[in-house]
């Protein structure tokens, strides 16, 4: 298991027009890319997430404005701070995370490994403890 979750500083193209980020499946991001949702609109004090997953890995990229993540997979709890469109933040199924701290003009676009399923989710800690600890 990794220590420290994984930021991609991606490249980010520019001209006198100004900039443009590129993130291709299996090249940029290791997984194919089956979703794709963004986050925006969200209150100050909002603190969103809680939970893991048992397959779905994700991107994250704060394609303006900022926010912060959380994340825990047992072997370490990490702060990360998404605050460029150049930072793409992998979340792994067993990285469980929390999202905050949005700024009013967030918005956070999010990579989907896989088509949405309510079943994927693990929202309670205990079990995502008891799920992952065997690992
Ligand atoms: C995650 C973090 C980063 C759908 O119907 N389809 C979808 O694809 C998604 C993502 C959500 N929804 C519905 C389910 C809820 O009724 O939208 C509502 C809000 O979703 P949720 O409460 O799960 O939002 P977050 O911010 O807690 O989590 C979301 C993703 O669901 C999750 O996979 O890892 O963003």
């Amino acid at each position: 298991k990794n220590n420290e979750s994984t930021v991609i500083e991606v490249n980010v193209l520019g001209d006198e027009r100004g900039l443009l980020t590129v993130i291709e499946e299996n090249l940029t991001i290791p997984f194919e890319i089956k979703r794709i949702f963004y986050i925006h609109g969200t209150r100050k004090d909002v603190r969103r997430g809680f939970h893991g997953h048992y397959k779905t890995r994700q991107a994250l990229i704060a394609v303006a404005g900022s926010c912060k993540v959380y994340l825990d997979n047992l072997e370490r709890k990490q702060e990360v701070i998404l605050d460029s469109p150049q930072k793409v933040l992998l979340l792994e199924p067993n990285d469980w995370h929390e999202m905050y701290d949005f700024s009013p003009d967030c918005v956070l676009l999010v990579l989907a490994s896989h088509y949405y399923d309510p079943e994927d989710y693990i929202r309670d800690y205990e079990l995502f403890t008891e799920v992952y600890s065997s690992c």
